[in-house]
C-alpha cells in the first residue's frame, strides 16, 4: 500500500503526464518480469514520458521525496537490470513512447533519433536513405537504442564496427537532478574535457537517463555474403578466424561460432530451420564477408578463402548462402539459439571474453572442471568469436527440475565459470553488463581501484542514489 508522500507523487505524474501515461494497475508483467523469467519485481508505477522535459520533470519529482526510478527501454536485458525491485516503492521510466527519427544528416553520416527507438526500426530508417547502421542482436525487434547505449550492447558486427560505444558521437541525457546534458553535437573530434559521453555509456541507467543519441552511419556494403562452416575444433576455429582476418581484410564483418549442443537444441525447437552441418562437426562458424565493390568481388575472395581453409584442415564442410533469404535464414539459426535455450528450460548464463588467443584452452579446461562438477552437464557455447566473447552457457541435465538446478548450482558454476575467466586474463561481463545479478561477484573480479573509482562516481552524480539502484555498484 503506497504511503501519502507516494500518492502525492502518482498525483504529481499525473499531472505531468497525463492519466494514461501513468500505470499502477493491470497487467504491467512487461514492464515488472525481465526477459528470461528469471525475476517479477513491483513497481508504484509505470510512467511513460513523451518527451526529454518530461523525463526531467519526473526526475526531479521524485528527487523531491526521494523516490528511486529504474529506466527501462524494450526490456530484452538478460542480467536483471531493468526492472523494479519487488518493494512496490520505485518508478519504472520507460522510453518507449519517445521513439523518434529527430534527424538523419547525410553528409555527416549521422543519425539522431530519441533513446526508445526500436534498434530494427533505426536500421531501417538508415536503409531507407541509403546507409547502414551496423549493429545487429536478436533482440533488434524489441530492444531500443536508449538500452543498447545503456548496455553498450556488442551483438554479430563488432569485430568490423565495433560496440554501440563506437558506434555513438554523442548524447542527449536526464541528470540525477532532473537537468538535461544537451551533447548531440554530431562532432568526431572534441577534447573539451572529461569523456562524459563514453561515461553514460554501459552505465545500465546508474547514472543518468539516456533520452536521445547521435549514432553514426555507414555506406552500405555492395554485396554481403554469408557462409556456414563446418570446424574440427575450437583451435581449428581461431584458426580459421586469422586466415579470414588476412584474406578478407575489413571485409569480415561476422564470425560467429556456435557449438553442437547450441544447434541441436535448435534443430530440436525449430526443426522448421534445418541447421546445416551441425551432426557432422563438435563446431560450426557463420562468416560473413561485406563488399564495397561487387557481389562477384565478393564470391571470389570469399571462395578463395574457403578453399585455403578446407586445404589447411581448418575447415571440414562449407556452404555459401546463394541468395539473400538463405543468408538471412542462416543468420535466423545462429540468432535463434537463446530463444531454443529458453524453450528447453532455465538456464545460466555467461558472456565472457578472454583474448582469442586462449579461448581454445579457456573451453577445453572449463569444459573439464563442469563435467567432473555435475553429472551430465550440457554446455551451450556459442558467440562472438571474432571478438573473443563467448556466451558459455549451463543447461541443467536432462530430466532434471531446472528450478532445483538453479538453486543448487547456479553459484557453483559460476564462481568456477568465472575463475577460469579470471585465470586466462577475461572478463565476466563482455556485452549483456552487470545488472543485479552479477554485483555481488563484480568485487572479486574487477580491479579494485577501478571499483572503488565507479563508486566514487556513482556517488558525485547521484548522491541520492536515486538512479537503478542495486545495479553495477552498491
Ligand atoms: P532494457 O532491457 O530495457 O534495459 C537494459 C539496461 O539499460 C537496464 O539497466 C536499464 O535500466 C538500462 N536502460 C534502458 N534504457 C535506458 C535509457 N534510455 N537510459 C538509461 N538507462 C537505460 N546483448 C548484446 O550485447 N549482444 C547481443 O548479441 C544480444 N543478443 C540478445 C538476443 C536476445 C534474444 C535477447 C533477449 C537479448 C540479447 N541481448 C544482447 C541483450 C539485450 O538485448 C541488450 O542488452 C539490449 O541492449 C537491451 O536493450 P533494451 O532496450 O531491451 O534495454
Ligand atoms: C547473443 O549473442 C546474445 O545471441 C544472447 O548475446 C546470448 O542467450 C545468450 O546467452
Ligand atoms: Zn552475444
Amino acid at each position: 500500500m503506497p504511503n501519502a508522500a507516494s500518492l502525492d507523487l502518482l498525483m504529481q505524474l499525473r499531472r505531468l503526464l497525463g492519466e494514461a501515461h501513468v500505470l499502477t494497475e493491470g497487467d504491467l508483467s512487461a514492464y515488472e518480469q525481465d526477459w528470461r523469467k528469471r525475476t517479477r519485481g513491483k513497481a508504484l508505477a509505470v510512467v511513460r514520458p513523451g518527451s526529454t522535459q518530461q523525463v526531467a520533470d519526473v526526475v526531479k519529482a521524485c528527487a523531491q521525496v526521494g523516490v528511486r526510478i529504474v529506466p527501462q527501454g524494450g526490456n530484452t536485458g538478460l542480467v536483471v537490470g531493468g526492472i523494479p525491485d519487488a518493494t512496490g516503492t520505485q518508478v519504472l521510466l520507460s522510453l518507449q513512447r519517445m521513439n523518434a527519427v529527430r534527424q538523419l544528416d547525410a553528409d555527416n553520416l549521422t543519425i539522431t533519433v530519441e533513446a526508445g527507438c526500436v534498434l530494427q526500426n533505426l536500421q531501417q530508417a538508415a536503409e531507407q536513405a541509403g546507409f547502414l547502421f551496423p549493429l545487429s542482436l536478436g533482440a533488434e525487434g524489441s530492444c531500443t537504442i536508449g538500452g543498447n547505449l545503456a548496455t553498450n550492447a556488442g551483438g554479430t558486427q563488432v569485430l568490423r564496427y565495433g560496440n554501440t560505444r563506437e558506434l555513438c558521437l554523442g548524447l542527449e541525457v536526464v541528470t540525477a537532478q532532473g537537468e538535461v546534458m544537451h551533447g548531440l553535437s554530431g562532432l568526431r573530434k572534441d577534447n573539451t574535457g572529461y569523456d562524459l559521453r563514453n561515461l553514460m555509456i554501459g552505465s545500465e541507467g546508474t547514472l543518468g537517463i539516456i533520452t536521445a543519441a547521435t549514432m553514426k552511419l555507414y555506406p552500405m556494403p555492395a554485396a554481403s555474403l554469408t557462409a556456414w562452416v563446418a570446424v574440427p575444433s575450437v583451435t581449428h576455429a581461431v584458426r580459421l578466424l586469422g586466415l579470414a582476418h588476412q584474406h578478407l581484410g575489413s571485409g569480415l564483418t561476422g564470425f560467429e561460432m556456435m557449438g553442437q549442443f547450441a544447434l541441436s537444441l535448435v534443430d530440436k525447437h525449430y526443426p522448421q530451420l534445418r541447421v546445416p552441418l551441425w551432426q557432422d562437426a563438435p563446431y560450426c562458424v557463420l562468416l560473413e564477408n561485406s563488399d564495397s565493390e561487387s557481389e562477384a568481388h565478393a564470391r571470389a575472395r570469399f571462395e578463395h578463402l574457403l578453399e585455403l581453409a578446407l586445404e589447411d584442415g581448418c575447415v571440414s564442410d562449407a556452404v555459401v548462402a546463394e541468395s539473400l533469404g538463405q543468408a538471412r535464414n542462416l543468420w535466423h539459426i545462429r540468432e535463434s539459439i537463446t530463444l531454443a535455450q529458453a524453450e528447453e528450460g532455465l538456464n545460466i548464463k555467461h558472456d565472457i571474453s578472454v583474448p582469442i588467443s586462449a579461448i581454445p584452452a579457456f573451453v577445453e579446461a572449463t569444459n573439464a572442471l563442469l563435467a567432473d562438477a555435475i553429472a551430465g552437464v550440457r554446455l551451450v557455447n556459442f558467440g562472438h568469436l571474432g571478438d573473443g566473447n563467448l556466451h558459455y552457457n549451463v543447461q541443467a541435465p536432462e530430466d532434471c527440475d531446472t528450478r532445483e538446478f538453479l538453486r543448487d548450482y547456479e553459484d557453483r558454476v559460476n564462481t568456477l565459470v568465472y575463475q577460469s575467466v579470471k585465470h586466462f586474463g577475461g572478463s565476466i561481463s563482455a556485452e549483456h553488463g552487470v545488472g543485479s545479478m552479477k554485483i555481488d561477484s563484480l568485487p572479486d573480479y574487477k580491479d579494485p581501484v577501478a571499483l572503488a573509482l565507479m563508486k566514487q562516481i556513482k556517488h558525485a552524480l547521484d548522491p541520492q542514489g536515486l538512479l537503478n539502484p542495486g545495479r553495477v555498484v552498491r
